[in-house]
């Protein structure tokens, strides 16, 4: 049973006791109506308290009993709230830590509430694709207010306890021990005639409900255009507000069992569990012994050195960092400070914590600087020869057990690590620009990177709140391999018919944050066509389009210089369809004898994604990436691919790996088919009517 039950002088404890949150399992919920009926049966009981072992009251429903038959086994959630709610002796809900979702809704059904500073409060369905469902949005607004509770309700955003101290949630916040001012509580109630107050019989009071209920959804329909959740929250609540509380229970209920089956909940559902399977890697246990990181020394002090050193400053670890000549590392430091005075400037910083984290750097042109450092991440220029010389004078200056990242995109990590006498200090930090804020890092595990080494730095990922994913050592390790198989089909599409307008808008429509042609103008043409021209040497028989090429012949290397795939005009970002593109895209496919054709929106879509499924299947078979949610968290943190698809994985799943198999033959038979290679892994999932994520 994973609920405790004790008595203390008259007042009955339930300890909600399923680690790691307290998750409304079915167990949990039948613990706890067996526990109340026990109160209820002992005439020595005056009153119960409700409360949770460990680090949550409760985390609320468990998610991994979704659309499985626990779920809506009995005792559902909502008869356990009844039964609470029903209950003749009062239940006290001592809250501390976490109550979210149905763990606040639980509590909701309590007669009374008291909490502990600091506690988390929130209704996180809509995170997950979910309303509440067990009477969160009806009985909230009759705690809180409407205006209070929609807000809640609709972004799922954590509120502290003390913060609600006065909102009508609580009965009270406690300092002090919270088990010990529980009983007093319970005693003091215990000893009431009942019946006792219960948040359901409370009135929704507001001056305009429907007039702040439509301003709700005006602002939520800019906001949440693909997912169904936001727009049915508001639904819910409206529906007790017009019809009562019971009718508006029933609407919520309804509401629950569609949202729970559909695909943007699923998808969010599978980039939850899959941001924490990430973090855990098969061979290395949870109790792998970590280095302490308390100092960072960074190398090179650019775009992607000063991002990165942000990331550390932000999370209060200091940072020295290196640059060759003072003018760079002053220029670094500049550019800093302006990435920090714009976030002063948006109010999202003090002005006294920009000078506080500006402090936290010590700039430095000599390499004996970073004796003292835990952790040495190199962003210098991406070339074998420039990353040898640096590891060579690493493994001079730093001290013994310091932590070696290379920040490389490409580069074999195993041949970086050779450069030194401990190759298993050695790891990949692949952060991606702009690197202090996108959430991914791509951990590259070399041969010889040693277990304590990786488990050091995600845990240093998760303090500077990124998602990391660890990578094998291959070209590209998982995210820049698959983008570029996605790229060569976009490139070959224009050989066979297609304008750059025209894919950039099919595969934007199908959710992608930008196309890869106005992704390429951003980041410039001539990066990929530096990358194109080492691939032509390294795999000669490789077949590219030379398409992109011509393009960079033609100095039309993006925004930067006015032109790229599309045209530009000064100052502004939009990207404009160029008639000059589309003559030399009309002229190579005369001189490379390609037959134009019309290609279909559903075409692009599928060889753009499947590119990325077939090489991604091909990067699990080898064993880059351990499992496909770790290809999928990659996708939907770095790479801009829709969040309530789950990622290239999880939607080939959702297509059918048979319908992915069948494409991708069909295509393989067609020109310029040979790029086409299709991963067996897919074949042999598809037959046995499996997905990657079963
Ligand atoms: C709901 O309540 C529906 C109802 O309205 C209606 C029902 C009818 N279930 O995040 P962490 C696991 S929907 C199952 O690393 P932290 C998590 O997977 C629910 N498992 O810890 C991980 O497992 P592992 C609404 C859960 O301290 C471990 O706990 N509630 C659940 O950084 C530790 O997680 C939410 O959406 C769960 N509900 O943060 C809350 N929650 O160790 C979602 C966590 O195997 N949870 N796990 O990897 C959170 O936001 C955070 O986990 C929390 C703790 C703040 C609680």
């Amino acid at each position: 049973m994973a609920v405790d039950y004790t008595t203390h002088d008259g007042v009955a404890v339930i300890t909600l006791n399923n680690p790691p949150v307290n998750g409304l399992g079915l167990s949990t919920r039948a613990g706890i109506v067996e526990g109340i009926e026990r109160a209820q049966n002992d005439p020595a009981i005056k009153a119960i308290v409700l409360t949770g072992a460990g680090k949550a009251f409760s985390g609320g429903a468990d998610i991994t009993e979704f659309n499985t038959p626990k779920a809506t086994q009995e005792p559902t959630l909502a008869t356990v709230i009844k039964i609470v709610e029903g209950s003749v002796k009062p239940v006290v809900a001592a809250i501390h830590s976490v109550a979210m979702g149905g763990g606040l809704e639980l509590a909701l059904g309590a007669h009374y509430r008291i909490a502990a500073p600091g506690a988390q409060i929130a209704l996180p369905e809509v995170k997950l694709g979910i309303l509440p469902g067990a009477g969160g949005t009806q009985r909230l607004p009759r705690a809180i207010g409407l205006e209070a509770a929609l807000n809640m309700i609709v972004s799922g955003a954590p509120v502290l306890s003390e913060k609600l101290a006065d909102s009508g949630l609580f009965d009270e916040v406690v300092q002090g021990d919270l088990a010990e001012a529980a009983l007093a509580f319970a005693r003091k109630v215990g000893a009431k005639e009942g019946p006792h107050p219960k948040v359901r019989e409370r009135k929704i009071e507001h001056p305009n409900a429907a007039g702040f209920i439509q301003f709700a959804r005006n602002s939520v329909a800019g906001i949440a255009k693909n997912f169904p959740a936001p727009h049915k929250c508001i639904d819910a609540v409206e529906a007790g507000v017009q019809n009562g509380f019971d009718k508006g229970l029933e609407f919520e209920r309804e509401c629950f069992i569609a949202l729970v089956q559909t695909p943007e909940s699923h998808a969010l559902r599978h980039a939850f569990f899959g941001e924490r399977a990430a973090s855990k890697i098969p061979d290395v246990p949870a109790d792998t012994p970590v280095r302490d990181i308390s100092t960072v020394a960074v190398i090179g002090a650019g775009t992607m050195g000063g991002g990165i050193a942000m990331n550390f400053i932000n999370a209060g670890i200091p940072v020295t960092l290196l640059e060759t000549r003072q003018e760079a590392l002053d220029r670094g430091l500049a550019t800093i400070r302006k990435n920090y005075e714009a976030t002063v400037k948006k109010g999202k910083l003090k002005p006294e914590a920009l000078e506080q984290r500006m402090a936290l750097i010590t700039p430095t042109l000599s390499y004996d600087d970073l004796k003292h450092a835990d952790l040495i991440v190199e962003a210098v220029f991406e070339e074998l020869g420039v990353k040898e010389q640096v590891f060579k004078r690493l493994d001079e200056v730093a001290k013994p057990g310091a932590i070696l990242a290379s920040n490389t995109s490409t580069l074999d990590v195993d041949k970086i690590a050779a450069f030194t006498k401990r190759p298993q200090d050695v790891v990949g930090l692949h952060f991606f620009s702009p690197a202090n804020v996108m959430k991914l890092l791509e951990v590259v595990r070399g041969k010889d990177t040693a277990k304590d080494v990786l488990a050091t730095v995600m845990k240093l990922a998760k303090k500077i709140r990124k998602t990391a994913v660890v990578s094998g050592v291959c070209d590209g390790f998982i995210g820049n391999r698959m983008i570029e198989q996605y790229i060569r089909q976009a490139l070959f599409m224009l050989e066979e018919g297609a304008l750059p307008a025209q894919v950039d808008r099919a595969i934007e429509k199908f959710g992608f944050a930008m196309g890869p042609f106005r992704m390429s103008d951003l980041a410039g043409n001539d990066i990929g066509w530096a990358i194109r021209k080492r691939r032509y040497l390294e795999h000669p028989d490789m077949h590219y389009s030379k398409i992109a090429d011509r393009l960079c012949e033609m100095g039309r290397f993006g925004q930067k210089t006015g032109g790229g795939w599309y045209d530009y005009k000064a100052g502004d970002r939009t990207a404009y369809p160029s008639n000059v593109v589309d003559e030399m895209i009309g002229e190579f496919s005369k001189d490379t004898n390609a037959a134009r054709r019309k290609i279909g929106d559903e075409e692009i879509v599928e060889r753009l994604v499947f590119a990325l499924v077939n090489e991604g299947a091909k990067i699990l078979e080898e064993g880059i990436a351990s499992k496909a949610s770790d290809i999928d968290m990659v996708y939907l943190t770095g790479y801009g691919f829709p969040l309530y698809r789950g990622g290239p994985m999880l939607y080939a799943d959702t297509v059918g790996l048979y319908n992915v198999e069948r494409a991708i033959r069909r295509y393989a038979a067609r020109p310029n088919g040979d790029a086409w290679q299709l991963a067996p892994g897919i074949a042999e999932l598809a037959a046995k009517g499996r997905g990657f994520n079963d």
